[in-house]
């Protein structure tokens, strides 16, 4: 999708530090990270947000729950949070589906 920074980032147009990749899948090195290590798993078609996850469109999002326990095992770690945040006042800054893995310190709950 024109003017999307991470379909970009998906095409190569925008470099990236990557921690995955497959035909479906992209996951790469935040670059505000919150925890010692900080991934974003991004399916590589464009959808906007999760309320976008259709029938049609969900094996991805599947495969993306694949992925992550094999990049935590590639990368030596076993716990982690995955975030997505959904819509402005969830905190989406970048309005292309992405999950949000960090790991190397321990987190709250609630979260704020
Ligand atoms: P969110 O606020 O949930 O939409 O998270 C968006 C995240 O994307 C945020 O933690 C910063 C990160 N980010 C934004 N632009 C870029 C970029 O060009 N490259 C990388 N690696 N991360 C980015």
């Amino acid at each position: 999708m024109d003017n999307c920074i991470f379909c970009k980032i998906a095409a190569g147009e925008i470099p990236s530090r990557k921690a995955y990749e497959d035909d479906r899948v992209l996951a790469f090195y935040d670059l505000e990270p919150q925890a010692p290590t900080h991934i974003l798993v991004i399916p590589k078609q464009h959808i906007a947000w999760a309320n976008d996850i259709t029938p049609e469109n969900s094996a991805d999002i599947a495969h993306i729950f694949e992925v992550i326990p094999q990049i935590a095992k590639d990368l030596g770690f076993t716990d982690y949070r995955i975030i997505n945040n959904c819509g402005d006042q969830a905190g989406q800054s970048v309005k292309h589906l992405h999950f949000h893995v960090l790991s190397g310190r321990d987190f709250t709950w609630p979260p704020g």
